[in-house]
């Protein structure tokens, strides 16, 4: 209960911060992306992961604020980035299913982006399969509504849920992200190169883009680049890092896309 009050006061104390892990070409290690990662620095607890205090916040509904905050915020720090020419790169904004669930969502997103003077190209939302598991029609109404804005949506933790080939058809995602699960086993045994070339052709076939998420290593990403995945994202390349340093990672390196 203590928890709840202190997250409810929270975003008016500024105890948010937003975190940003580069997302890279496995080509070249240029940056063309950037997820924002949610952190809570709590006066007397320190820094809270978003896992320890996202369910309280879908709970009790306070995702809803605490999710428009994270966009708002992030879009204003994309600009900040282009306008001091990082070249182009996308941002990817995490959300929650009862954000997608919330009437208002669809609404919110594109006020933010109007707002905030980036292009819906330059914006990702990620999502995750339970999500699309109930298939109502109002959420299938909210992601193609946001597509035809011109937003990107993409898979998360892709390959850990119940995935279903149907809604992968049927729904307008841009990309796929391979679950670390599968990129931290990827040695383990013979079959686990296969389940990631199998995921990279059923990306390709569908015309989407596929990210590896979780290298830690060099032979994990020699092993993905030889198998064609373009792009990934992990501690090999960078840990998630504070706007400030996001900010001076980016001018010194040439993203694009
Ligand atoms: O950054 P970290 O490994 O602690 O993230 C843990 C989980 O929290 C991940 O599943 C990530 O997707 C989720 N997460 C991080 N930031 C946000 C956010 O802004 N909104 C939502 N809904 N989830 C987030
Ligand atoms: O579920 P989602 O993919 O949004 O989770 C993102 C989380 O994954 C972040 O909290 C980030 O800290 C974590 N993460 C990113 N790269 C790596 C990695 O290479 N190894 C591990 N163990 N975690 C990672
Ligand atoms: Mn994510
Ligand atoms: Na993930």
């Amino acid at each position: 209960v203590r928890l709840e009050a202190d997250l409810r006061a929270a975003l008016e104390r500024d105890e948010f911060h937003i975190h940003y892990q580069p997302i890279v070409s496995l080509k070249d290690s240029r940056i063309v992306g950037m997820e924002a990662l949610l952190r809570w620095q709590h006066p007397h607890q320190g820094l809270i992961a978003p896992s320890d205090f996202i369910p309280l916040a879908e709970d009790t509904g306070l995702i809803l604020p605490m999710g428009e905050w994270v966009l708002r915020t992030a879009c204003g720090h994309l600009k900040t980035w282009l306008d001091n020419g990082v070249p182009p790169l996308r941002l990817a904004v995490n959300i929650s299913p009862v954000q997608l669930k919330d009437p208002g969502f669809t609404d919110m997103v594109t006020t933010v982006i109007k707002e905030s003077g980036i292009k819906p190209d330059n914006l990702e939302l990620e999502i995750t399969e339970t999500v699309l598991m109930e298939q109502t029609s109002s959420i299938v109404e909210v992601l193609l509504k946001l597509k035809a804005f011109g937003i990107h949506i993409s898979l998360d933790d892709f390959g850990t849920g119940y995935s279903s080939l149907n809604y992968l058809q049927n729904l307008p995602i841009d990309t796929l992200k391979i679950d670390r699960s599968f990129i931290r086993k990827l040695f383990f045994n013979q079959e686990q190169p296969k389940i990631i070339e199998t995921i990279l052709t059923l990306g390709n076939n569908l015309g989407m883009e596929v990210i590896a998420e979780g290298i830690e290593t060099t032979e994990q990403l020699k092993k993905l680049q030889a198998m064609k995945c373009r792009q990934g994202q992990g501690f090999f390349f960078s840990r998630p890092m504070d706007e400030s340093a996001a900010a001076s990672l980016l001018s010194s390196f040439p993203g694009a896309k």
